[in-house]
């Protein structure tokens, strides 16, 4: 079983204030090698972490464009909500956004809080569950969103979109740390919201979060760092990940204006 990662794509005509390119020209350029990767990787499915567009009712030519992916992919693709996905950042708007229609469309399917869908192939049993962002994930004392019991299966994956990061960088955000999820079940967690990315392993859990596809500020991290997706292979004798750079994004100096 194989799949393609990606997250943070932050989809929008409009191009962003640290920008110097043609934002909606960038994104399409990178899902379109996303495409090419999930073929040449002959994936199963995608999984979206969220923040998918930059707005909860993009336009039309967003949508379009995500609507192409999708098309083009034929693939399932399990995606959370991220915050820019909703209304004011509440989850109760779900239905009433653009990710809410996809799914009703059946275009997507949306891993809702507390559901474990059982993905099997002759190779393996996959566990998958995901949560969406909401305004108490990263404020809760117990971080139960980030937890997840395994269940029957040979591999559990949960899908989050929170500040879950492997130290804080700002007393002023709230965040969850990896060492106070590691009692999840999940073997693998993946993240995203933080578009910086990470890798952490402790123990036999993976911490996996290949960073936005989207760079939209201009930290001096942001103008280093080359997006990637995750591409992950499970099977009754090994788990395979890698984090894949994407050739067709530019260097950073080259689209993100530098602070002078
Ligand atoms: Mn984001």
């Amino acid at each position: 079983m194989r799949l393609i990662y990606l997250a943070d794509t932050h989809i929008r005509s409009g191009i962003p204030e640290n920008r110097r390119d043609e934002f909606l020209d960038a994104i399409t350029v990178k899902l379109a090698e996303v495409l090419h990767l999930c073929r040449q990787h002959q994936v199963d499915f995608i999984i979206h972490g969220g923040d998918i567009f930059d707005n909860p009712r993009p336009d039309q030519r967003s949508l379009d464009l995500f609507r192409w992916f999708l098309r083009e992919l034929g693939l399932p693709a399990y995606c959370v909500a991220g915050n820019h996905d909703l209304i004011d950042q509440r989850l109760d708007s779900l239905e009433a956004t653009a990710i809410g229609g996809l799914a009703r469309q059946g275009l997507i399917k949306l891993l809702q809080p507390g559901e474990r869908l059982c993905l099997a192939d002759s190779s393996c049993v996959l566990q998958l569950s995901g949560q969406h962002f909401s305004k108490s994930i990263d404020r809760q004392k117990s971080k139960e969103r980030y937890m997840v019991k395994k269940k029957s299966c040979d591999v559990a994956l949960h899908v989050t979109h929170g500040m879950l990061l492997p130290k804080a960088f700002s007393e002023k955000v709230p965040c969850t740390l990896i060492s106070e999820v590691i009692s999840t079940e999940a073997d693998f967690t993946l993240g995203a919201h933080a578009h910086l990315g990470y890798q952490k392993v402790v123990g036999n859990k993976h911490f996996l979060n290949p960073g936005a596809l989207a760079r939209l500020t201009n930290l001096k991290q942001e103008l280093l760092r080359r997006p990637k997706v995750l591409f992950m292979e499970f099977n009754c004798r090994r788990t395979n990940f890698e984090f894949i750079p994407l050739a067709s994004a530019q260097p950073g100096p080259d689209i993100l204006d530098q602070i002078s």
